[in-house]
């Protein structure tokens, strides 16, 4: 068996913590976050530096090895859990934060490192880093970059990508690309940095990260809005979008998925009068951006109720009605997740027309729906519904690109839609997009089966 030599190859370059066989320390990296995704891998592989990732990929290449690349494994379309016996290539041991340059506002920080700790390391220099998500003690920055993550506060700094300021990376081959410098201007050519950023760990395995910091702001303010419908909530983004600069984050939540993260946690409702839809809306600046929400929160139609945090505390508690849904819906069975934008235009329409699509296709299957509203990025979670059965998938995505949206606003293709990618994307687009796929990883040893779809005849 190729795998045997390859395994004993990399065991004699990584030592024997390297290379992980035992079935019930491998079966933990083969099923993911959600429990939907699962499959056989051949061995564990924990390499510790750069140049350890590079020997394993020059092993695996030689032999054309399939591998799939891991950080935390919180990722929720099957992106990175194996399928017919890879070797999980797990990055968990790159941690280190580098020493932050006060003068740049940057950091470079190791593939490894779970979200919070780069957060941490931020906060210590004064600064933060701008992508947060409910998973940030978990996931990793390598994990975030592969995946393009998106996160809480996207409406205010963007996504993973516009982050990154450069990136170390292992090419299939084994041979090491590393553009650190951090140059503010830098307009040499292809950006890989954008380029390896999304690309769900089917072109290169991301090893260290150069990340631009933003300011700290101490000033904060969260607030919980009930209103009529999702029209109202729609209307209220433009309206805050222009009149408070300082926001940070415009999530909805439904009353549904509230009462079930309150059942599941034990909480008190967030609102007294129960509205029908919820609406955390959070600022932060260097001065206190409170009256600047409350006057705006004041003149918008729909609201029903509101609840102001006044200390750190509430703010968390509050933020825990949105946060805790991923983690409430769990307790149901694996869910199916459906992570779609849509345009402003149309995100009401879809939120009321979704539900019914889903029973109209499984009767006993219950939509579960919140998100980003700020971004236009709906998670629509489907549970009471067979792993498998992809129907119900098929009627929700092709809704959404009915009506001008993306089958994926931030957790990226995986094994989940890849079936669908053509829905949004264009013949040429896709064909454009295997041409880099083949030219970077020409014996298609990276991620199988993720993100480019399977070429039919
Ligand atoms: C979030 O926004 C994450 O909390 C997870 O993107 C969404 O659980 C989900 O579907
Ligand atoms: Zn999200």
């Amino acid at each position: 068996v190729p795998h045997d030599r390859v395994l004993r190859a990399i065991a004699a370059e990584l030592g024997a913590a390297g290379v992980v066989t035992d079935r019930d320390r491998v079966a933990s990296h083969t099923t993911d976050w959600t429990g939907r995704f699962t499959g056989e891998a051949a061995a564990l592989v924990r390499p510790s530096s750069t140049e350890e990732v590079a020997a394993v990929l020059a092993r695996c290449h030689e032999a054309g090895v399939a591998v799939v690349p891991q950080g935390g494994n919180t990722g929720l379309v099957g992106g990175g859990v194996p399928r017919h016996g890879e070797i999980v290539l797990h990055l968990g041991r790159l941690r280190g934060v580098e020493p932050v340059d006060e003068g740049a506002l940057q950091v470079t920080v190791s593939a490894g490192e779970p979200l919070a700790g780069l957060q941490a390391a931020a906060a210590d220099a004064g600064l933060a880093y701008a992508v947060d998500l409910a998973a940030r003690d978990t996931a990793t920055v390598g994990g975030t970059i592969a995946t393009n993550a998106g996160g809480l506060h996207v409406l205010r700094w963007g996504g993973t990508r516009q982050q990154l300021m450069g990136i170390e990376a292992v090419l299939a081959d084994g041979r090491v690309v590393s553009h650190l410098g951090g140059l503010v201007k830098d307009n040499t050519g292809y950006d890989l940095a954008g380029l390896l950023c999304g690309s769900e760990g089917t072109l290169a395995v991301v090893t260290r990260a150069r990340l631009r910091l933003v300011p700290r702001h101490e000033a904060r303010v969260v607030a919980m809005v009930g209103f009529v419908d999702v029209a109202a909530a729609v209307g209220a983004v433009a309206r805050w979008r222009r009149r408070v600069a300082s926001l940070t984050a415009v999530e909805v939540v439904l009353a549904a998925g509230v009462d079930l993260v309150c059942e599941v946690g034990g909480l008190p409702p967030p609102l007294a009068s129960r509205p029908p839809v919820l609406v955390l809306v959070e600022a932060a600046d260097r001065d206190d951006p409170t009256a600047a929400v409350a006057s705006a929160v004041e003149a918008t139609d729909g609201v029903l109720d509101v609840a102001v945090a006044t200390n750190e505390r509430e703010a968390a508690a509050l933020w825990r009605y949105r946060e805790d849904h991923t983690l409430a819906i769990n307790t149901l069975g694996p869910p199916h997740k459906l992570d779609v934008t849509l345009p402003m235009a149309a995100l009401a329409r879809f939120a009321a027309e979704v539900p019914d699509a889903v029973t109209a296709v499984e009767p006993g299957a219950r939509t579960w729906l919140f998100g980003h509203l700020g971004d236009g990025n709906l998670h629509v979670n489907v549970t009471d519904l067979a792993p498998d059965d992809d129907r119900v998938d098929d009627v929700v995505l092709r809704l959404v690109a009915s009506l001008g949206g993306s089958i994926s606003a931030e957790h990226g293709i995986g094994r989940a839609k890849r079936r669908w990618l053509d829905l949004v994307r264009s013949p040429a687009e896709i064909d454009a997009m295997r041409a880099i796929k083949h030219a970077l990883d020409p014996r298609g040893i990276l991620n199988p089966g993720v993100l480019v779809p399977e070429r039919t005849a």
